[in-house]
């Protein structure tokens, strides 16, 4: 027999889907809606391949993007219990007392703080003015215990595309409007945004980009960009809820929250 609370749980489901269906999965922004007035960062163009997950396949995948170039991939809606989830009231409702380690939004995030993730929503989420430094803001990227973070992560389905041999890792976050991380690089990977925007910069690894490890990327974007020659722009999209970037090994990255954002990596290696 069907207990209430399940049936709740499945009735919700469906209004969720319809609302989605009636609004586009853009409009709805899970309670983590960011005053127009304060946002300070902006879409910019998109130089990346875009594709759509229904037509492009893994061996294509293999062949054009996977050891060669980003792509940015418009997903199927297939992460919507995940995307519930990760509504503002449902994540304080289920892991608001749960201890968060925090990074500091610089190149190499040295420092680490321990909050609860009610504390962090309250207290330290906000919007990043310009004069903040990366190494003074605090941002919830990884450092996710797999153990307590189960019950959410059993419900991403992460992008169907594979590196023969490689296994992929999951990193959350949630940040506030204007902050991201600035350049750097590492093994393979997809970022996906679950709620907000978010844009990102990215240089080939031969082209290593200047840039301060300890200024932001609104920084950089808002100072250092528009002195940039056209042979040093990098290549760069901006990645709406539902959509994911893929960004091979070694690619430098930069990133760089539009709105207050939930997010989700998953990092590839052998
Ligand atoms: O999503 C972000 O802001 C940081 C993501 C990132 O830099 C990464 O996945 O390596």
């Amino acid at each position: 027999m069907i207990k209430l609370g399940h049936l709740f749980v499945i009735l919700s489901h469906y209004f969720l889907l319809f609302l989605t269906f009636l609004l586009g999965s853009n409009c709805y922004d899970g309670g983590w809606s960011t005053d127009e007035s304060l946002l300070l960062a902006h879409p910019g163009p998109c130089t990346i391949d875009v594709r759509d997950e229904s037509q492009l396949s893994q061996k294509e995948f293999l062949e054009r993007y996977a050891y060669s170039k980003p792509v940015v991939i418009k997903r199927a809606k297939d992460n919507l219990v995940f995307q519930h989830m990760c509504e503002r009231s449902n994540l304080i409702k289920k892991f608001g007392d749960k201890k968060i380690r925090l990074s500091s939004a610089n190149t190499y995030s040295y420092t680490k703080k321990d909050v609860s993730l009610l504390t962090y929503i309250n207290e330290i989420l906000r919007p990043q003015t310009l004069t903040m430094l990366g190494n003074e803001t605090f941002y919830w990227f990884g450092d996710n215990n797999y153990t307590e973070w189960e019950e959410l992560f059993n419900q991403y389905k992460p992008p169907p595309y594979r590196i023969p041999r490689m296994t992929g890792a999951y990193s959350f976050g949630l940040a506030g409007a204007g902050t991201g991380v600035p350049f750097h690089f590492h093994g393979p990977g997809f970022g996906e945004v679950i709620f907000g925007r978010k844009r990102w910069f990215m240089y080939p690894p031969e082209q290593t980009p200047s840039f301060h490890p300890n200024r932001t990327t609104l920084q950089w974007l808002y100072e250092d960009h528009p002195e940039l020659h056209p042979r040093e722009i990098p290549i760069e999209c901006t990645i709406n809820q539902g959509e994911v970037i893929y960004f091979p090994d070694r690619w430098w990255h930069g990133t760089l929250n539009i709105d207050t954002s939930v997010f989700i990596s998953t990092f590839l290696a052998y």
